[in-house]
């Protein structure tokens, strides 16, 4: 038989559970999810293989208008998602009826692959409200299949994968067949730190924190790793800090069992606070951090 592998593009309004979808795909917890919408800042890749195919699912952060140079970065991602796919996987919030932005609705209505509407949640919805909004759907988006689904609970989500093997494409596997996504240990280490910061903190939190792996040591029996958390504020700081340590020590707790459990193995981890004040708006600090120009 033939080998099939392409590009299944995941995309959505902030906080449609693009990530939790993409984890539930791929078995594997490996994107950040969270309550609190802009939780994904990044374009990541999550690759299936299977026998005799490859589907690189791409997470990619919920769709905005920009107000800082961060989020230009986070929709410039999505824009490339949007070129690069193979099949688009528009995730739709049930319970929340926000519309996307207009240009990305449109760009998404004229895209020439197959887009599939999935209308996720719906484990919250009773089966009326869900029909009427499939049937809304149905007639916003004429040329896709329009699916309920729960990326929590998993409900769909074989029919899904079933659908998208189907209509893959005929191509040799883009990536090695063990491969299981494109992002470094130390990429998945800072983002368990950003997601229990999301996590334990409220206001402004967690959209002013970056965290970056500054060392990286791997001894047999253990690996030493320091992070830096950068926030916009000396106020901010504090916060993080808390009465006494209190507040960061918890996450350093929290944040290394996580990691341990991601790894399979010890680690020390170090953590520390510094103000880059404005780095959401800093284009060398954000190229610095991993952003796209
Ligand atoms: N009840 C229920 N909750 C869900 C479902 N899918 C996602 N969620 C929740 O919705 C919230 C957002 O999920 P995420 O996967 O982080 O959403 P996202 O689209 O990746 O969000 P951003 O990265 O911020 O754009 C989390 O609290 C999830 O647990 C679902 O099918 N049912
Ligand atoms: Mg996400």
């Amino acid at each position: 038989m033939s080998f099939k592998s392409g590009y299944v593009n995941i995309l959505g309004n902030p906080n449609a559970g693009k990530s939790t979808l993409m984890n539930k795909l791929l078995g594997q917890a490996l994107s950040i999810t969270n309550a609190k919408a802009q939780t994904t800042r990044h374009r990541i890749l999550g690759i299936l293989n299977g026998e005799n195919y490859q589907m690189v699912f791409s997470d990619t952060p919920g769709i905005i208008i920009p107000a800082y140079k961060l989020h230009q970065s986070m929709m410039k991602v999505v824009n490339e998602a949007l070129i690069d796919a193979d099949i688009i996987l528009l995730v739709i919030d049930a319970t929340n009826d926000t519309p996307l932005p207009e240009n990305a609705l449109v760009k998404i209505k004229n895209a020439k692959v197959p887009v599939y509407v999935l209308i996720n949640k719906i484990d919250l919805l009773d089966e009326k409200v869900l029909e009427d909004i499939v049937a809304r759907n149905k007639r916003e988006f004429p040329n896709s299949d329009v699916i309920p689904i729960s990326a929590k609970t998993g409900f769909g989500a074989k029919l899904l994968l079933d659908l998208l093997l189907k209509n893959l494409p005929e191509n040799p596997p883009y990536f090695d067949q063990n491969d299981l996504t494109d992002r470094t240990t130390r990429f998945f280490v800072s983002e368990i730190i950003r997601g229990n910061i999301l996590k334990y903190y409220d206001k402004e939190i967690p959209y002013s924190v970056e965290v970056v792996v500054e060392s990286y040591e791997e001894l047999p029996n253990i690996d030493k790793i320091n992070c830096n958390i950068i926030v916009s504020r000396d106020s901010q700081k504090g916060i993080i800090i808390g009465n006494q340590g209190k507040a960061i020590k918890q996450l350093g707790i929290k944040s290394r069992r996580e990691i341990e459990g991601f790894l399979g193995k010890k680690i020390f981890l170090g953590l520390f606070v510094k103000v880059d004040k404005d780095w959401r708006e800093n284009p060398r600090a954000l190229k610095n951090f991993g952003y796209e120009d």
